[in-house]
């Protein structure tokens, strides 16, 4: 079972965690997943968790004593993983999920404000792994919600979260076959919905034009919505149809190198 850890402020934001495939992970006893009030190991009578930056500048710190006995209590004599959500740290991709995915045990110190007194990671870097994770290119105002997308993106890929009915091989950014190919429309009946028909091939039984059809869009949306990802595409996997087609929306790609 994989234990995951968080302390906050705001531990209400984990309520989502009881519900859909993560709550059926932790019913299922694939998932242990412990929340922690950070302010129960503050000490004054207000619960004090941050103060002003050495230095000067806008917004608060989150102070160092607090968080240091929090995390010495969560972590006792063991090793988690330690992962601390900030808008500078790596970014966090699925091939980090499947990273994380495979530790037995996580833990997520969120930090609000303007962050977390750095001497925290530089303390905590001595004894366990830690990594500074961001997931995207903008800004929250806490790490809670940032958390949240990785405990989902983590959990999916453990072993018996999802069935085999939609396992995740085939993912946009899973390695192999469909890596750095951006998944392609669906859809269900009826046939036709106020006068959007369904692509005749998906409803012809070829199972190889299907495939084809759906090779297609997967190459039309990456090159139309990620052209740096289209770009990154090994030459190596597209095939005569496939270089037509990236000919046809215009779409160049990057010159092969050339062995000296
Ligand atoms: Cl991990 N935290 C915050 N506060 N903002 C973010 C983020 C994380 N990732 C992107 N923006």
């Amino acid at each position: 079972m994989t234990r995951l850890d968080i302390i906050s402020i705001f531990p209400e934001y984990f309520a989502p965690l009881d519900v859909s495939l993560i709550g059926k992970a932790r019913e299922r006893g694939i998932l242990d997943v412990r929340t922690h009030q950070l302010r129960d190991w503050a000490h004054d009578v207000h619960k004090t968790v941050d103060d002003t930056p050495y230095g000067g500048g806008p917004g608060m710190v989150m102070k160092p004593e607090v968080w240091g006995e929090a995390l010495d209590d969560v972590i006792g004599d063991g090793a988690p993983r330690m992962i601390v959500p900030t808008p500078s740290g790596r970014p966090f991709t699925q091939e980090l999920a499947q990273e994380l995915a495979a530790e037995p045990w996580l833990l997520f110190a969120c930090g609000r404000y303007e962050g977390i007194d750095s001497r925290v990671m530089a303390e905590y870097g001595t004894r366990l792994r830690v990594d500074e994770v961001s997931i995207g290119d903008y800004v929250l105002a806490g790490g809670e919600v940032a958390v949240l997308v990785m405990v989902e993106a983590i959990g999916r890929l453990l072993p018996g979260v999802l069935g085999n009915a939609h396992s995740a091989v085939d993912d946009s950014f899973a390695p192999g076959a469909m890596r750095n190919l951006l998944e392609g429309p669906v859809y269900t009946k009826p046939p036709v919905w106020r006068g959007h028909e369904v692509p005749a091939v998906l409803l012809s039984g070829h199972h190889g034009k299907v495939a084809r059809w759906r090779r297609d869009e997967a190459l039309r949306r990456t090159v139309a919505n990620r052209p740096e990802l289209a770009a990154a595409i090994d030459p190596a996997t597209l095939d005569k149809h496939d270089r037509r087609l990236l000919d046809e929306l215009s779409f160049r790609l990057p010159p092969e190198d050339v062995a000296h």
